[in-house]
């Protein structure tokens, strides 16, 4: 078995996901914190991030980054347990979910909502921009949220399996709630469900604690 190792830091969303997938999977796994805006982060992170963003993973000797291909070398590497679907075409709608929601999403409920609520003060020592607070809670959250209500047939996102769309949107809801923001359930049934369906799974449940816990200790909550 080879040796895995992840360097990031929560609250990070895309370390989340790798979390997440290392969970799903059953992989043992040491993570090493680190946070980009730092001045101080491990050398070996700075030595073989090419970016200076996070995660970075290694396996033994061998670095990478970027949490899609992070994600697509575990799904190559530990097959079983795997978040695509055989099927091509509902392989895609789980990729489309997975980009909709490290683009879409992250930068409302992630850049607008969780930075300006909890780390625009405690990390970036400045004021919140109540506008970005507004537009997302007003705006851009109702939207996904419509979205993704015409999308929601069954219990999850694809073919009625837990999938890696399930596992990147349930992953930037986790915003919602360390914000302590509800989906309401008499406008979008189906996703206010769904998202208690998919926080309620042992590995999001986990996750969820760890990470409230990794918050209260930095003092950001
Ligand atoms: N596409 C990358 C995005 C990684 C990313 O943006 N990470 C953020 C934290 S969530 C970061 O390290 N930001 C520091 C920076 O932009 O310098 C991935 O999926 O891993």
């Amino acid at each position: 078995m080879a040796s895995l190792t992840l360097y990031g830091a929560e609250p990070a969303p895309f370390v989340r996901k790798v979390r997440l997938t290392l969970a799903f999977k059953g992989l043992d796994y040491t993570q090493v914190p680190v946070f980009p805006f730092s001045p101080d982060k491990p050398q070996t992170f700075v030595d073989n991030s090419p970016t200076g963003k996070i995660p970075l993973f290694q396996i033994d000797d061998n670095f990478i980054t970027d949490s899609d291909v992070i994600i697509a070398f575990l799904e190559r590497e530990y097959p079983n347990n795997s978040l695509l679907p055989a099927d091509n075409i509902l392989a895609a709608r789980a990729l489309w979910f997975n980009q909709y929601a490290s683009s879409t999403i992250v930068s409302s409920l992630g850049g607008h909502l969780f930075v300006e609520m909890f780390l625009a003060k405690a990390f970036f020592n400045r004021e919140p921009i109540q506008a970005d607070i507004d537009l997302a809670l007003n705006e851009e959250i109702p939207s996904i949220f419509t979205y993704l209500e015409t999308e929601l047939s069954d219990d999850y996102l694809v073919g009625n399996e837990f999938t890696l769309a399930d596992l990147s949107v349930g992953a930037m809801f986790v915003f919602l709630k360390h914000c302590k923001v509800d989906c309401d359930a008499s406008k979008w049934p189906k996703v206010a469900a769904y998202i208690d369906r998919v926080h309620s799974l042992p590995i999001f449940a986990k996750v969820i604690a760890e990470e409230i816990a990794a918050f209260k200790a930095m003092g950001v909550m």
